[in-house]
């Protein structure tokens, strides 16, 4: 197992479309096994292949608190089936976008069609965190950023603090 760096935004690649799985084999339950390492040492509570730089529709999630046991999820080709008619705000976090937070309007539930770790068809009704989280993971497949759901305004605040703090950290290496 190995960790893999986590891209940051703003970075072309996390606008990527990420690509479907054809097969659920060991390499891609490699990329899986080094995807889930990474999220628990991040630590984050989910994370989209595309966010490592492998644009293939690969999701790794895990809501379990720092007490309790772990119980990682690993959606491979994950399609939303289902919204409930009903939003939830919940404030969002992203590994791709360190230490910037808002309040994101999404359903609050949905219902998920995917492949599991072995390639077999599941599906998942999520609520409360998971329905957020899955959706905001689903969304990186799809080149999309939590940012994208604000304003423009406050979109281009964070984004350019982003930049800016990219910039800085290019100096200090240089
Ligand atoms: O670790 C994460 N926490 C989080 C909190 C609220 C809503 C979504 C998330 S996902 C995020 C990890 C991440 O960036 N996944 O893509
Ligand atoms: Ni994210």
């Amino acid at each position: 197992m190995a960790l893999m760096p986590i891209i940051t935004a703003p970075d072309p690649r996390l606008k990527a479309v990420s690509k479907p799985v054809e097969t659920v084999d060991d390499e891609i339950r490699s990329l899986m096994d080094d995807m889930l390492e990474t999220m628990y040492a991040a630590p984050g509570i989910g994370l989209a292949a595309v966010q490592v730089g492998v644009a293939k529709r690969i999701i790794v999630m895990d809501l379990a608190k720092e007490d309790e046991p772990r119980s990682p999820l690993f959606l491979v080709n994950p399609e939303i089936t289902w919204v409930s008619d009903h939003d939830a705000s919940y404030e969002e976090g992203c590994l791709s976008l360190p230490e910037h937070y808002a309040e994101v309007v999404r359903p609050a539930a949905v219902k998920v069609s995917y492949q599991d770790y072995d390639g077999e068809q599941q599906e998942l009704e999520a609520e409360g965190l998971w329905a957020t989280c899955v959706q905001h993971e689903i969304d990186h497949l799809d080149g999309i950023l939590f940012v994208d759901h604000l304003t423009a305004l406050k979109r281009n605040i964070i984004l350019r603090k982003l930049l800016k703090a990219k910039k800085q950290k290019q100096k200090e290496v240089a």
